[in-house]
């Protein structure tokens, strides 16, 4: 059994899930010693106590087991300040940890879609994710093993909300993500600066997976191949050593980008916080988003507020991020976890 070296990390994940590339190409670019070891933490014995069951887990120095890579990301600024991932600007950081949060929970769903759309993807996407959960199988339980592991996941759809009717928006979605990166990002170019923020490390990992599997990666080899290139270079961009940028006006891509939150991302969290508050079926973690981005714009102060509202209002994340909390009228009911 490996052990993770003293005084460094050690991320537990598999390659095929985006979270697990994010927090590892987190680790890298931050120059933060550790060990990456691909096992399904569920399978492995060191870790398939953890609760929730969710990859990648990281074994931080103190020897705690942690999930949730955005906790583990707030976590490793809390620890160490070089290096950081949040823009020096507060508006700036309050828009990376909007994009941060609309990766995380909704680019996932563009993966989800294409993963288990089309038979192609189906195959390709079940069998790498098998094949990186156990040593020596031989082709046909492979694909035995892989066939059990999508219809798992079909049983999903509808709670990820991947329906007949979604798949279009789902890819409409995606190809807006990809117009609006597109030259945006580059060589030691990033979304605020030459240095990559929480933001760029949450489309990062989504997109890691987009870029391999058959379908959405097609699309993106059409549509726009640099990004794809960017996409490589940031599993490890740990000789990067940029800066934030100058201007406090972000980029046009971060404006695209802000508009994805305002007219998709904060409507879905404020329906799931709505059917929470009325006692329907509701998604616990995504009550926990919605009051963190809130909170995140309600702590600016008053001047970064003003500075801020302008870009949020012609986005439209701003009257959902400062409307009044829907009452809750009944005991919420949710369906998962976290
Ligand atoms: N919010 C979590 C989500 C992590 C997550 O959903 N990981 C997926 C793999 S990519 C997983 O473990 N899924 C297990 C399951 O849903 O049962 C994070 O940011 O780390």
């Amino acid at each position: 059994m490996m052990l993770a070296m003293r005084d460094s990390y050690q991320v537990i994940g598999v390659e095929s899930s985006p979270y697990t590339v994010k927090v590892r190409a987190v680790l890298r670019y931050r120059h933060l010693p550790h060990t990456w070891l691909c096992r399904f933490p569920q399978f492995y014995p060191p870790t398939a106590h953890v609760r929730p069951a969710l990859m990648p887990v990281v074994r931080f120095p103190d020897g705690e087991l942690r999930v949730d890579s955005t906790t583990i990301l707030f976590a490793l600024e809390a620890l160490h300040p070089e290096r950081s991932l949040i823009p020096a600007d507060p508006v700036l950081a309050l828009y990376a940890f909007l994009l941060e949060d609309m990766a995380d929970e909704y680019l996932t769903k563009l993966v989800y879609f294409f993963r288990f759309g089309a038979p192609v993807d189906r195959v390709f996407g079940s069998q790498w994710v098998t094949d990186d959960s156990s040593a020596d199988l031989g082709a046909s339980e492979l694909e035995r093993r892989a066939q059990e592991f999508v219809v798992r996941q079909d049983g999903r759809r509808t709670i990820v909300g991947v329906t007949a009717e979604s798949g279009a928006h789902f890819e409409a979605t995606y190809r807006r993500l990809l117009e609006a990166l597109n030259g945006g990002v580059g060589l030691d170019r990033f979304l605020f600066g030459s240095r990559p923020s929480l933001a760029d490390f949450g489309i990062f990992g989504q997109l890691h997976t987009l870029s391999s599997d058959p379908t959405p990666s097609a699309i993106l080899r059409s549509v726009a191949p640099r990004v794809e290139y960017w996409v490589r270079r940031a599993h490890d961009l740990s000789g990067v050593d940029g800066r934030w940028q100058s201007s406090p006006a972000p980029s046009a891509t971060v404006v695209s980008l802000l508009r994805i939150v305002g007219d998709t991302y904060l409507p879905f969290l404020r329906a799931n916080f709505v059917a929470s508050a009325q006692g329907a079926p509701a998604f616990r973690y995504h009550v926990k988003c919605w009051r963190a981005l809130r909170s995140a714009f309600a702590t600016l102060t008053p001047a970064d507020r003003e500075r801020a509202c302008p870009l949020l209002r012609e986005t439209g994340c701003l009257e959902l991020l400062e409307e009044p909390e829907p009452q809750m009228s009944t005991s919420p009911q949710f369906t998962r976890n976290l």
